[in-house]
């Protein structure tokens, strides 16, 4: 805090050598030991490039009833951070008021658990613009944080930039998101018109109609580093993770999907949809995701002009909705995939893709992930050999665990195949 301080005086008064005021840090904390005992009351008497210093492990709640616990005027530019470095202090909604709502000036916010934050848009942090603007959030958590109403958007955060030349250039790194909900668009995060950076988060628990996780509707996106688990859609054909109308370009990287799935059997949907733009996906894992129709990756291409590539990704265990859905790719035509160096497993077969593709090389598709291991418990042991000699002659097809080769019968191949893997999977 204190380098920070310092750092931002030196360079406010060596570029402005002539402005006579610098940075103020104005001190708050509950137990009146500080210049200000609340959040807001220290954003009151803020001015322009002032430093907030929040003591570490305090808890604010909106006391003035206006339906959020922090609200900061009309273009004031204040950094809000606990007093010590890696402290935390929380915002308190109360399942009644939304937590900071920043309008017309950039963000910097870190060390912050948002609990029970509700909102119509950001229950968490909502954040307008009316021209270029940063935000920046790191370490921060956000615990059932819900965003309420038929157009409600992002339960944590609902980012509006201006337009698409004048976005949010915002960044999210190192924070955590659980049972976050949004009653339409983004559980977790909205986004429109910006340039976002998700970089090392979670989401877990997390549900809306569209975007359990994240809704993205343009500028760009990228997420890096990141776990989507648990995450639910609530109306037939959503999704995780949207990006939507106006998006520039996409990338997803060293990310993991695990257990999402539609609130009910009864509803369709994927864990990923993109409308338009370039998109990348590199390095993620899916894995026993449940009743997906359009796959993990749902590739839509309205202009048909855009490339999507797909490359060192693994696919194990996801579920269909029925006979016709698609449980790892679903790219329409029109769309330029090509796809190299991945893995798809433990898939219903002929389930994994649908759409054509260019293959890019070292492609292991339709295949069990362990073959041999037919009672699933991580090894291939005599157990497995006897429900496999079981199985001999008896009508057994590609999708029983005992047909080793998936070639709808049980044969000796498939015996000798077990034999020769015996052991542990590896
Ligand atoms: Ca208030
Ligand atoms: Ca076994
Ligand atoms: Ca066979």
């Amino acid at each position: 805090m204190l380098n920070r301080t310092l750092k931002y005086t030196l360079a406010f008064t060596t570029a402005i050598p002539c402005m006579t005021a610098s940075a103020t840090t104005l001190t708050v904390n509950t137990d009146g030991t500080a210049d200000y005992q609340h959040i807001q009351d220290a954003v009151d008497a803020a001015s322009d490039g002032d430093i907030i210093a929040v003591a570490d492990g305090t808890t604010y709640t909106d006391t003035d009833g206006d339906g959020w616990v922090v609200e900061i005027p009309s273009r004031l530019n204040v950094t809000i951070n606990p007093d010590v470095e890696d402290g935390m202090f929380q915002i308190d909604g109360d399942d009644s008021a939304g937590g900071f709502n920043y309008r017309f000036s950039g963000v910097s916010l870190e060390g912050v658990t948002f609990v029970d934050c509700t909102a119509e848009d950001g229950g968490g942090i909502y954040l307008l613009a009316d021209d270029v603007e940063t935000f920046e959030l790191a370490n921060c958590i956000f615990e059932s944080c819900h965003a309420i109403g038929a157009a409600a958007k992002g339960g944590a955060l609902c980012i509006q930039g201006a337009s698409t030349s004048a976005p949010i250039n915002a960044t999210v790194t190192n924070c955590q998101f659980s049972g976050c909900s949004s009653e339409s668009s983004g559980g977790a995060i909205f986004a429109n018109y910006s340039t976002l950076l998700i970089d090392n988060a979670e989401f877990t628990g997390c549900s809306a109609k569209k975007g359990s996780a994240v809704h993205s509707r343009g500028v760009s996106i990228e997420i890096n580093n990141s776990i989507f688990a648990d995450n639910e859609w609530t109306n037939t054909s959503g999704s995780v993770v949207i990006m939507y109308n106006g998006v520039e370009s996409s990338e997803i990287s060293n990310c993991q999907f695990s257990s999402n799935k539609p609130a009910s059997s009864s509803l369709d949907g994927q864990l990923i949809e993109r409308r338009y733009g370039d998109f990348v996906l590199n390095n993620c894992s899916f894995t026993d995701n449940v009743d997906l129709k359009r796959g993990c990756i749902f590739l839509r291409d309205l202009d048909l002009t855009d490339t999507a590539t797909i490359s060192d990704c693994s696919f194990s265990g996801n579920t269909t909705l029925n006979a016709y859905s698609t449980s790892c790719i679903l790219a329409e035509t029109g769309v330029n995939l090509t796809l190299s160096s991945t893995q798809m497993c433990d898939h219903e077969a002929n389930t994994e893709i649908s759409g054509s593709y260019t293959d890019g090389g070292s492609l292991n598709l339709g295949q069990w992930c362990c073959p041999g291991d037919i009672d699933e418990d991580g090894d291939i042991d005599a157990d497995d050999l006897v429900i496999c000699i079981a199985g001999w002659d008896s009508g057994l097809g590609s999708d029983d665990r005992e047909d080793l080769d998936r070639d709808e019968s049980i044969t000796v191949v498939d015996v000798l195949t077990l034999l020769n893997s015996w052991g542990p999977c590896s």
